[in-house]
């Protein structure tokens, strides 16, 4: 006799954790010029010209706009170096990140 058990096929599908994905966000201020938070979002996180001015703009009428998703790391690693470029120019211009819920 046979005593082999057959399992659904959804059973034995591997599991694999998808890593969790951060936001990096855009917050508004008051002083740093537009232009130079399109230069910023053109070089840190390759948009284009519309792309970036569209993300400017929205932060600066709502306060804050997501920019991008990345894993952990590269979310932390973009939002810092995009912070400091407009530090390095003495504007106050600042990029957080949270995890996606
Ligand atoms: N509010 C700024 C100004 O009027 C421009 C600006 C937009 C700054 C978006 C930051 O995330 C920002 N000069």
């Amino acid at each position: 006799m046979h005593d082999i058990t057959t399992r659904s096929r959804v059973d034995v599908q591997p599991k694999t954790q998808r890593p969790r994905l951060h936001k990096v966000i855009l917050l508004n201020d008051d002083y740093t010029p537009r232009e130079f938070v399109v230069v910023v979002l053109k070089a840190e996180f390759r948009m284009n010209e519309d792309e970036a001015h569209r993300v400017m703009m929205t932060a600066h009428r709502r306060g804050a706009c997501v920019v991008a998703v990345y894993t952990k790391d590269i979310a932390e690693t973009k939002a810092t170096r995009a912070t400091d470029a407009g530090r390095a120019k003495g504007y106050p211009l600042l990029f957080t990140t949270e995890p996606e819920e």
